[in-house]
């Protein structure tokens, strides 16, 4: 059990958990196998990486979790997948990116008719309950990323990733995003589980100054970022795991499998 809590989905399989008690864990071998696997197979041919051109807001966002500003329009909108197997979920989620001189902007559209989170406090363990996340690998070494998390409550997990192949990771909660901006907008109840929703989204505004590694920020036009998607959620005892770029594992800490975001006009 790591800093997540929650080993099966979030954790990122540290090396000895390959082993239990000493002795080889099949469980282990196989994801381990798996992850190195689909990492040879992106560096081989044959495998696209999921790649989004992020154009430029032409107009203001207002962070109030509505989608519904016109520059969201020029936005292409990214379908989820099962994280796992690349599925479709019973549940679809669409998410959006933008940036202008100021903001790297996502936005999120969750369908879902049982909406619900307990948790408000920075930090928390939002992802053993229901959230959207984005995960953002500025210098694309697939080593170190940022992790943001907003649930229905618009509570915020927000922190620095170390993991390198091969090495237990560090999840560094401590590192916050100082001007970070988000909003939530719930259709539906997230405190009445007996009434059914329809959905909620989100609008998250992270601001250059905040990034620890990227080459050039505010980004330059043709510039490329590593980042992926995902989104958690829990539906009579079942969870949800998905993603704009699948990991393939239920596990979202594979930054060789996030996608390529690639500054736009
Ligand atoms: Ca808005
Ligand atoms: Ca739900
Ligand atoms: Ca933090």
């Amino acid at each position: 059990m790591n800093k997540f809590g929650n080993e099966s989905v979030k954790s990122c399989i540290p090396f000895d958990s390959i082993f239990i008690a000493g002795q080889p864990s099949i469980i282990g071998i196989l994801t381990v196998f798996f992850i190195f696997s689909s990492q040879l197979s992106i560096g081989g041919q044959g495998v696209n990486m999921a790649t989004y051109h992020c154009r430029q807001a032409d107009t203001p966002i207002a962070i109030d979790g509505k989608l519904e500003e016109p520059a969201w329009q020029k936005a292409t909108p990214i379908e989820f997948k099962l994280t796992v197997d690349s599925g479709r979920p019973k549940f679809p989620t669409t998410a959006r990116m933008l940036w202008d001189d100021k903001y790297l902007y996502v936005g999120y559209h969750c369908v879902d008719e049982d909406v619900w989170a307990t948790m408000t406090k920075r930090d928390d363990k939002l992802w053993e309950e229901e959230v959207v996340e984005i995960f953002i690998d500025a210098n694309g070494d697939s080593a170190s990323y940022i992790e943001i998390e907003v649930n229905p409550l618009n509570a915020l997990v927000d922190l620095f990733v170390l993991n390198r192949e091969g090495r237990t990771a560090k999840f560094l909660f401590d590192w916050d995003s100082k001007g970070i901006r988000h909003a939530v907008y719930v259709d539906g109840n997230v405190s009445r589980r007996d009434v059914k929703d329809n959905f909620w989204s989100v609008e998250i505004a992270l601001p250059w100054e905040d990034f620890v590694t990227p080459p050039h920020a505010p980004p330059q036009l043709g510039d490329v970022w590593r980042v992926n998607l995902y989104r958690i959620d829990h539906f009579k005892g079942e969870q949800e795991l998905s993603a704009w770029s699948p990991t393939g594992v239920p596990n979202f800490h594979v930054p060789q499998r996030f996608g390529e975001l690639v500054f736009s006009k």
